[in-house]
């Protein structure tokens, strides 16, 4: 009660008065998360000095009332209900809020409730555990990919970005899986498939999920939820999957990139050395739509910590933390073998294997350690020599040293995965209209 009474007197008004009001409802009626979403302004009778509040029970038909008389708490609620939009024909209490302005949008449940928690927290102590505590309604301190999916499902239905999918129900759960999919790979950096507390923490998540509070047009917040990344990420799978299974098997992934990708590599990413460990049977050598995910974050932008050791996994061959000197032959031999078949001139072993370990200086001579790969900056040129021939070549045309970095409006830099897919959207914008298009569902 008392981090409530400090959030209620320090936070200011200006960015928390909904979240105020929110809490003054919940913790005055002891209201749950549902009865909070749909309480509307029917269900409140203010007399001025008295709020009485009656909260409609689906479940028994018996509504209970409860009544408000804290003057400071009548204070907060008349000024937020002031700012009611004239023309909003929703009757629901709960609007969404920003800096000071209130806008005939109604808000998901869970958004609700934690955002709410979350701004609380920002004056008081510890988001991360909330967080966790709200997803997983108390039962664990750390979640899984499941725990997400109310969050994601509230984002979808009630974002002013994402209006235009409301009717493409069958996109919904793409959508969820995609931004479900992009939050692991950032956020569980121990690939346990568990996201902890201290990996909240240590990541952007809960910003992000407070800036689509802010920002209507959701492809400005290219971290987890825009709806462009998802559109290429989706459509490069759709491509694949011939059969719409949802799932792709090596012949699928090696049509990738205009067949860029080594066959020894995909038999690795096969392998399960980058998957979770959910397949039914050995035998079952197919990648899931999550697994292409990551995948794909993963060839496009092989700066991404999770991309070096993705990576570093597949070569990996016997798992012993090293890149020996006959485990990068090994991948080498099929590239050498490949330019060999298209009449390219090649580098014999010995010669690549001299620049690539000045390039990466490994700390232990004659094998390379996942620290010296993460260290080095120059992966993807390292990674693209060893299994990707399409991107070899190119980056042989080009000086390495040279390359420019572009910048997004604010003067960030922009990663290599944020340039792919803005440059894959406006392809796929333009050659819409195609009959294999997946927005057809
Ligand atoms: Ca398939
Ligand atoms: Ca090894």
């Amino acid at each position: 009660m008392e981090q409530i009474k400090l959030f209620l007197e320090n936070a200011e008004d200006e960015k928390y008065l909904l979240w105020k009001v929110v809490l003054i409802m919940g913790v005055s009626g002891a209201m749950r998360r549902d009865e909070l979403t749909k309480i509307t302004v029917d269900n409140i009778q203010d007399t001025s000095n008295i709020l009485i509040i009656t909260v409609p029970d689906t479940k028994t038909d018996i509504n209970r009332t409860f009544t408000i008389t804290n003057p400071d708490y009548i204070r907060l609620y008349h000024k937020y209900i002031a700012l009611r939009p004239k023309y909003v024909t929703c009757h629901r209490l709960f609007l969404r809020y920003k800096q000071g302005r209130c806008y005939a949008q109604v808000i998901g449940s869970t958004i609700i409730i934690v955002l709410f928690f979350y701004s609380m927290s920002s004056s008081c102590h510890d988001g991360a555990s909330r967080f966790v505590y709200i997803l997983t309604r108390g039962r664990r301190n750390w979640l899984a990919p499941e725990d997400f999916i109310p969050l994601v499902q509230d984002v979808v239905e009630t974002h002013p970005g994402l209006t235009f999918l409301k009717e493409a129900t069958e996109f919904h759960s793409r959508y969820v899986h995609t931004v479900i999919a992009r939050i692991f790979y950032n956020v569980n950096r121990s690939w346990s498939g568990k996201i902890t507390i201290p990996e909240i923490r240590r990541s952007n998540l809960l910003n992000v999920i407070q800036m689509l509070e802010d920002e209507e047009d959701i492809n400005q917040i290219t971290q987890y939820f825009s709806y462009e990344h998802f559109y290429v990420i989706y459509c490069k799978f759709w491509e694949l999957d011939r059969d719409h299974d949802l799932f792709i098997d090596k012949q699928d992934l090696t049509r990738h990139n205009d067949h860029a990708l080594s066959k020894r590599i995909i038999d690795r990413i096969f392998g399960g050395c980058v998957t979770r460990g959910q397949r039914k049977s050995l035998h079952d050598e197919k990648l899931s739509y999550c697994e292409f995910v990551w995948f794909l974050l993963s060839e496009e932008d092989k700066r991404h910590p999770t991309a070096v050791e993705y990576w570093f996994r597949c070569m990996d061959l016997d798992g012993d933390g090293y890149l020996s000197m006959y485990e990068l032959e090994y991948f080498y031999e099929e590239q050498m073998h490949r330019m060999e078949l298209i009449g390219i001139e090649t580098l014999p072993f010995e010669d690549c294997l001299c620049q690539m370990l000045d390039m990466v200086k490994p700390k232990i001579t004659g094998k390379i350690a996942l620290s010296d790969l993460k260290r080095c900056k120059m992966t993807p040129i390292f990674f693209d020599t060893f299994f990707n021939l399409e991107k070899y070549l190119d980056h042989e045309q080009r000086d390495p040293f040279a390359s420019q970095r572009d910048h997004d409006i604010d003067g960030q830099e922009l990663s290599d995965w944020d340039r792919y897919a803005a440059e894959e959207y406006e392809l796929l914008v333009a050659e819409e209209g195609g009959n294999d298009d997946p927005n057809s569902l």
